[in-house]
Parts: C-alpha cells; structure tokens; sequence
C-alpha cells in the first residue's frame, strides 16, 4: 500500500473509532437508568366476608384525643393521605370516607384516633378526606361533601363513598363500611345524642354510605345549603326521587356516640331551610354535582388523611 493508502486508513479507524465513542456517550447519557425488576406482589386471597378480626361493642375515648404524631406512631402502616390495605389479604370494598370540616381539630383527632383501627379491623381498602372549608362565610355542609366526593373520585375506583360528620364514633366495629349497590345506607341509626332512636324515618344525616354511581345519578347534594340543617333531608328526597329506599343495619350495632358540642359559629341554623326543601323536586337535577363551583386551594397527604382546603364561596 501506498503511504497516501495508510494515511487514508489511519483517518479512517480514527474517525471509525470517534463515531463509537460518540455513540457510547450519546446511548449513555440518554437512555432509561436501568431498574431493578419490580417485584412480582404476591396475590393475596380475598379477605373473609366477615372479618376475624372484628370484636363488636367497642366505646370510643371522647376526650382528650392524643396528638396527630401520637395517633400516626401507634397506627398500623398507612400510604401518604390516609390509606390503607390490609397487608394478609385483599380487600373486597374500597371506601373513601369524606367529611365536612371547618376549625374542628380537636373532633377531628379523636375521630381518627378512633376510626383507623375501628376501620382495619373490617380489613376493608379505605382513605380519609376532609373537606375543609377556607374563609370565614356561612358552612355549607352538602357542598363541602361534593366537593370531598368529586375530588376523592379523581384519585380511585372507589366502591364505596361515606360522607361522615366528623363527631360522631361508630360503637361497634360489626358495622361495616361498605355499600350496598342498589341503595343508600344510613349507618347511624341509633346516635347517643337521639336516646339510640330514629328521630324520624326519612332522616339521613351523620353517616351515609354510598355507591359513587348512586351518588351520581342522585346528582350529589344540594350546593345551596348555607348553614345549619336541611341538607341532609334534600339528599334523602333525592335518593326517594330516584326510586331508592334507605338501606339501615341492625340498631343492635348501628350505634354511634357524638361529641358533645355548641352550635358553630358561621353555621346557625338556615332560616330558608324549609323553603328551600319545598322545591327540592323542582331543582334537584340542576343542583348538585352538575352545577358544583369552587376552588381547590391546596390538597395535602397527610400522614393520617388527606386534607382538601377548598374555596366554596358564599350565599
Ligand atoms: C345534624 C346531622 C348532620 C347534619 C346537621 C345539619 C345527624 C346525626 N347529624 O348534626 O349530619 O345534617 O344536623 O346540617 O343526623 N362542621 C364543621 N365545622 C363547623 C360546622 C360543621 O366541621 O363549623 C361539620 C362537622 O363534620 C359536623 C357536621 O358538619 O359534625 C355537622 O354539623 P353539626 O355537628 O353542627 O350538626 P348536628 O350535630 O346538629
Ligand atoms: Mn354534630
């Protein structure tokens, strides 16, 4: 070969040799960094129907509720906001749990210190929301639970929703939190504050539990409650409406405790409740979900729940 020849080659590999380099760098600095396998889960068996670990009649400690940290250090593993799954089986209802909330942070400890292990005992999938209302207007108790709802909806599948006041304490944990797939359950039936009575059939207040497609067709509750009472009976006159009955377990473990508490301030009763229940019929498919406004101001994991800091407005 010539030496013009070898010049030729030598360029040749160099520039040969350079292009790998480049292409090592480049495949380098682009590509995905490599992962571990995950894991394959291990497929649990579904849970029993009736939990073993349930123990019935329970009370609840009503006062002076042990802090969010103490409540959390004690508390069986949780995901960021309040979720849970049993670890031994898999879960056959998933529950968000939705409660109207404004400056109510002593309730809101001993609910929690007393739900989450009232909950994992029913081995059931559930997550915590609290729908807290921002600013100083009237407390708007159906929208705040819209709100909780639709926002809980966007982040699961959720077979079962239940809209929870958050002072009141389930007695015995045979009460299950889960739904029925037809209708509505009211699951406090018999409440200390009432002498452990219905107070009158068609109430559905305190704690409802109910399939998000029920909660649809039932277009939510009423956005134009503002203040104190009526609301809860609106939703019952939707679920009628709507050719549904009212599901209630048993009195015997239907039972709750409410703390003890005044009339809010910012939450007097309305003085247009009744008025505004005569035309329930008349609004109730544009008024609810369809025709909900607000905004989200912050949506936080907590260890223990999820906290929704929502703007609703005011009348
Ligand atoms: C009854 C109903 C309740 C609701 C209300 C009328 C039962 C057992 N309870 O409860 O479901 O229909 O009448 O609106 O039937 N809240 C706050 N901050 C406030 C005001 C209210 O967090 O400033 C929340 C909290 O979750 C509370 C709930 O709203 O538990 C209901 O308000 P309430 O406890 O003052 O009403 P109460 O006990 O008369
Ligand atoms: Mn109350």
């Amino acid at each position: 070969m010539t030496r013009f020849g070898y010049g030729r080659l030598l360029e040749f590999l160099f520039s040969a040799a350079l292009l790998g380099v480049l292409t090592l760098i480049l495949h380098y600095v682009f590509s995905e960094p490599h992962k571990p396998e995950p894991k394959p889960r291990p497929v649990l068996a579904a849970c029993n129907k009736v939990s073993p670990l349930l123990v019935g009649p329970r009370a609840p400690k009503l006062s002076s509720p042990p802090s969010l940290e103490e409540i959390q250090n004690k508390s069986a593993p949780l995901s960021p906001g309040g979720l849970y799954s049993p670890p031994n089986c898999r879960a056959q209802h998933s529950t968000a749990i939705v409660i109207p909330f404004r400056d109510r942070a002593s309730h809101l400890r001993t609910f929690l210190n007393h739900i989450h292990p009232f909950l994992q005992r029913q081995q059931i999938e559930y997550r915590i929301y609290v729908a807290d209302q921002w600013g100083q207007d009237t407390f708007n108790r159906g929208k705040l639970l819209n709100v909780g709802v639709q926002e809980a909806l966007r982040d699961g599948n959720w077979t079962c929703i239940i809209t929870h006041d958050v002072d009141l304490l389930p007695e015995d944990d045979r009460n299950m939190y889960s739904c029925d797939s037809n209708n509505p359950t009211h699951l406090s039936v018999a409440v200390d504050k009432f002498n452990y009575k219905l107070p009158y059939p068609s109430i559905l207040g305190g704690v409802v539990a109910i399939a998000p497609d029920l909660f649809k067709k039932m277009n939510g509750y009423s956005n134009k409650f503002w203040g104190w009472g009526g609301e809860d009976d609106d939703f019952s006159t939707r679920a009628s409406l709507c050719g549904m009955k009212l599901v209630r377990p048993p009195t015997a473990f239907a039972r709750y405790k409410m703390i003890v508490h005044k009339r809010d301030k910012g939450n007097a009763p309305n003085p247009n409740r009744m008025n505004l229940l005569k035309q329930t019929r008349k609004n109730w498919q544009s008024d609810g979900l369809n025709s909900l406004k607000y905004k989200l101001l912050s949506k936080k994991l907590e260890a223990l729940y999820t906290n929704l800091t929502v703007d609703i407005g005011g009348t």
